[in-house]
């Protein structure tokens, strides 16, 4: 009888320890992520927050499909692309990180910015920052020990893991529940993240405000880009930088994944309240 109890404890307490391990697996599973095809043991965070104390979230390595079979010829071809993992800011640089970030550097200040004057409908803190020039920033992206995002990466973290998808959503077409986009006579820019997520977990990826990348813009570019970290062309059509994700401006055309543009640099002041913004990205590596 005594043997008897000694026996059902063991067993009550084999059960509990294999349960309590399940648990401890399925809560891992949550938090971190393989890095697919290259380590399957090691384990990586999901998300991180940046030196600007802004959420971060993993875009696992892999491959996918670049560009669009529409009438767009610079969407053209489709073609696969793989990219190592890497982070990416869930929302767009808001007007007050930005501000932080001029009065943490020597600068200072920036006489182009609509984040430091009062610009009714642009200049709320929670809004994104617009009418920043690609070398600011880039500079910002350092500061806060980051990078801007190659355009390859700017898309596939759009396409929130979807393959083939008109939208960041899906195929349904857009409407004002999706994003900001369409307002072209009364609309402005709305706080970051007050739109649905994409499948990645990252917010406005799909109009609010335009987004700079790292890559020179070429039309051409994807007749002959690399199947590997594409990094852009050696130079710009007209020296233009890459911007994407259309504006809250834009027609749905524009908002689409793969809808490409490049703009100027340096922005003339005029075109300010309609120039790109930007969020930062980060290699896994760094
Ligand atoms: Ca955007």
């Amino acid at each position: 009888m005594k043997y008897k109890n000694i026996l059902t404890i063991f067993l009550l307490v084999s059960l509990f320890l294999s349960f309590s391990m399940l648990q401890v697996n399925v809560l891992g599973s949550d938090e971190t992520s393989a890095l697919s095809g290259e380590s399957p043991q090691e384990k990586i965070p999901k998300r991180i927050t940046g030196k600007d104390g802004t959420p971060m979230v993993l875009i696992p390595a892999g491959e996918f499909q670049m560009g669009g079979d529409m009438d767009e010829a610079n969407e053209k071809p489709v073609h696969t692309v793989y990219l190592d993992a890497f982070y990416m800011d869930i929302y767009e640089v808001s007007n007050a990180q930005y501000q932080k970030f001029l009065a943490a550097t020597a600068t200072g200040r920036d006489p182009r910015g609509y984040w430091t004057q009062r610009r009714p409908g642009y200049d709320r803190p929670n809004q994104p920052a617009i009418g920043v020039t690609w070398q600011r920033a880039v500079d910002y992206c350092q500061w806060a020990g980051k990078r801007l995002p190659t355009e390859a990466e700017w898309e596939k973290a759009a396409r929130g893991g979807l393959e083939g998808k008109k939208y960041s959503w899906g195929d349904e077409p857009a409407d004002e529940t999706m994003a900001n986009f369409g307002k072209y006579i009364t609309g402005y820019s709305t706080p970051v993240g007050s739109y649905p997520p994409n499948g990645y977990g990252l917010h406005d990826m799909a109009g609010n405000v335009p987004e700079w990348c790292y890559d020179w813009y070429r039309p051409d570019y994807y007749q002959n880009s690399p199947q590997r970290n594409p990094k852009g062309p050696d130079s710009g059509f007209h020296g233009e930088r890459v911007v994407r994700g259309g504006t809250w401006q834009s027609i749905p055309m524009w908002i689409r994944c793969a809808a490409r543009s490049g703009a100027t640099p340096k922005p003339k002041r005029r075109d300010l309240p309609y120039s790109s913004g930007f969020r930062c990205a980060k290699s896994f590596s760094d």
